[in-house]
């Protein structure tokens, strides 16, 4: 039995939900969906209240998934409008720049509304129409927050591509898309180096084939060339439109946004998500899951080009009348303070990040955390992986001063918002366990064979999840053929997560990883297939296979098994190209950390690679390889054990 941190009584007494509170709401949402959420579906504005609410199949082959489907509403409005009159001049967001010297800007609900408004007339002015895409390829400042809802405000749809991406894989999402506008900045600063978005993103018009436009915001006024008749300059612009921009009526099962995320085959997939129930969800999680309160001051660590940006600094935050603290920085620039003094400036009470920062942070030692005053803090939350029990209790004690329960959430970009968490006044939280179903989510474990609910525990399988709830993603942009596949073909009648799942002795949650193809590298999710796939298409490789193994920082590194063209020659030299091949073609995220030439891969008759093996070298695990006997050549297996990179 692991260690359980209760909640302190103050906390619980004054939460959103204690544990009473949890259990009633949850048999509620689940004994009757539609009545639960009938009633928190009016935690939103809606310009034509729904009458249905939930609408859902999932029968392979004909998956289908609507929530609040004659309803109306503008998301833009539901996170800037409606406060106006009650929290105008309050602080909406907060922006700390990477440069710690350079002053922090406050920006009123009051101020967003103006900002939104005249990048949503730019945006028109630009020929952009409801329904139509927009790529965003930022940094992390407010204009990328105000370009989200300058879309959402005319009713087209974003596709926020993380500014660490390639122009190879940014231009691969802008046609993905037949995006209509990029918007992006000059440069994007990051611990003290410029990255040079602008020019990244000309490359990548060389191949966009549409006829699309760019909107520049200057960040640092570095020197780009602009290109006449296609890059406007959103300050410019600006400077030519009203302030006042009416929000589109938009159904509720219309997109809201786009979001390409990795998978165990082929490119990226367009997740795409809708309006009313993405919004009701993201605000209902922010609410309870970190058990905001009017007045508080909330940071979520993550990028906006990841989902966990979208949904807990824009959306959630922004729905809830929050206060969101947007950091354009890295936890260790200036130094590993920095993430302590950013909470100790702004007197931040949640705090949301991933467990490989909490990692890197915690072997630079404790100093630089304790000095910093963090009394402010009251939630700490967890995202993007498994958290090893030594960066939980670090985090626990060390940071939060074993006075702050930690949210452990675990969840998707396919799924919108958090699915399992503990509630921060609600559950005493186990290190490692994401503990608890969300209202209305009925999580199942599964026997990965065949597919029978496992119904006693302690137990072990796949996470599916039984039944729909609303901020569910509803298709892949332009392929509902391969939403059905990915999600819902291995196990019918169940979404499937794609990770691997227990469920202890006292039916509490732990999330094992995935048991796809897909690895986590620092909580970014990374295709296994992305990386071969930039990998053979350098002239000198012939092929390769990459799979995870555990790294201590990352969670999971990537190691990359190469065989080369004849004739080529294994060097050392050809190693490190193929290494930055690989960071050009996809992005830093994606670079190798061990190359191990493979002049043979295992495989079997029919020419598959056994990849299980492959994955049990690279973990240095040679007991475990289990049964060889169906591969062509097992001496292939010896060689590569023999040749394996140390780590
Ligand atoms: C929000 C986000 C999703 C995958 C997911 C799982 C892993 C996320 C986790 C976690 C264990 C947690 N994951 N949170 N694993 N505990 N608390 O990260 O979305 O980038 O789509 O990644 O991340 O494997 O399937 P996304």
């Amino acid at each position: 039995m692991s260690n359980a941190y209760a909640p302190p009584a103050e906390l619980a007494a004054n939460a959103h939900a204690d544990e009473a509170k949890y259990n009633e709401m949850y048999a509620a949402s689940v004994a009757d969906p539609d009545a639960f959420w009938a009633e928190h579906g009016k935690r939103i504005d809606w310009i034509k209240p729904f009458t249905k609410v939930k609408n859902t199949r999932f029968d392979f082959g004909d998956v289908s998934i609507k929530w609040f489907e004659d309803g109306t509403l503008n998301i833009a409005a539901n996170c800037i409008d409606r406060h106006l009159a009650t929290r105008g001049t309050q602080t909406a967001i907060i922006w700390e720049p990477d440069d710690p010297t350079a002053e922090a800007q406050h920006i009123t609900y009051q101020q967003l509304h103006a900002h939104v408004c005249k990048m949503a007339n730019v945006l028109k002015d630009m020929g952009v129409t409801k329904g139509d895409r927009v790529v965003l390829y930022m940094p992390m400042i407010p204009q990328a927050a105000y370009a989200m809802l300058a879309c959402a405000r005319i009713g087209a749809i974003h596709s926020v591509v993380f500014g660490g991406f390639s122009p190879d894989a940014l231009a691969a999402r802008v046609n993905g898309c037949d995006a209509k506008v990029v918007v992006t900045a000059d440069e994007a600063p990051r611990g003290g180096r410029n990255t040079p978005l602008k020019t990244n993103a000309d490359k990548a018009f060389e191949s966009v084939t549409g006829d699309t436009k760019m909107l520049v915001v200057k960040r640092t006024g570095g020197d780009i060339p602009m290109v006449e008749g296609r890059d406007v300059w959103l300050h410019e612009a600006e400077a030519q439109v009203s302030d006042e921009c009416p929000p589109e009526e938009m159904n509720a099962e219309d997109p809201l946004f786009i979001l390409y995320t990795s998978g165990s085959t082929g490119a990226p997939k367009g997740v795409v998500h809708t309006t009313g129930g993405y919004i009701v969800y993201a605000s209902m999680t922010h609410q309870y899951v970190f058990d905001y309160k009017d007045g508080d001051v909330f940071w979520c660590t993550a990028d906006v080009g990841w989902v966990t940006g979208h949904s807990y600094i824009v959306y959630g935050p922004l729905a809830n009348g929050a206060t969101t603290l947007m950091f354009e920085g890295v936890p260790t620039y200036p130094d590993a303070s920095r993430f302590w003094q950013v909470c100790e400036e702004h007197k931040v009470n949640q705090f949301y990040t991933a467990p490989t920062a909490l990692r890197a942070l915690m072997g630079q030692g404790d100093n630089y955390v304790t000095k910093c005053d963090l009394s402010s803090l009251r939630i700490l939350g967890t995202v993007g992986e498994p958290i090893n029990p030594e960066a939980w209790e670090w985090y626990y004690k060390v940071v939060g001063g074993s006075r702050c329960p930690i949210v452990d959430t675990w969840w998707q970009t396919e799924t919108g918002g958090h699915m399992m968490t503990p509630l921060p006044g609600a559950h005493a939280a186990k290190p490692g366990s994401a503990m608890k179903p969300f209202f209305g989510v009925q999580p199942v474990v599964l026997e990965p064979q065949s597919g029978e609910e496992i119904t006693t525990y302690p137990c072990e399988g796949v996470l599916c999840i039984k039944d729909s709830w609303p901020s569910q993603m509803r298709t892949v942009w332009g392929d509902h053929e391969r939403f059905m596949k990915t999600y819902f073909s291995d196990y019918k009648g169940y979404y499937f997560a794609g990770d691997g799942c227990k469920r202890d002795e006292d039916g509490d949650w732990w999330i094992t990883g995935r048991v796809d193809d897909v690895i986590n590298v620092s909580g970014h999710r990374m295709g296994t297939a992305e990386v071969e796939s930039a990998l053979v298409a350098h002239p000198a490789v012939a092929e390769s296979a990459v799979v995870g193994y555990p790294h201590e920082i990352k969670g999971q590194g990537i190691y990359a098994y190469v065989t080369l063209m004849a004739g080529q020659e294994y060097t050392d030299e050809l190693r490190t190209e193929l290494s930055n091949w690989v960071r050009k073609e996809i992005g830093p995220i994606a670079k190798p950390d061990l190359i191990q030439w493979a002049p043979g891969l295992p495989k079997t008759r029919s020419g598959k690679i056994m990849r299980r093996i492959l994955r049990k070298i690279a973990e240095n695990d040679y007991g475990a390889l289990g049964d060889t006997s169906t591969l062509a050549d097992p001496s292939v297996v010896d060689e590569l054990i023999e040749n394996r990179m140390n780590r």
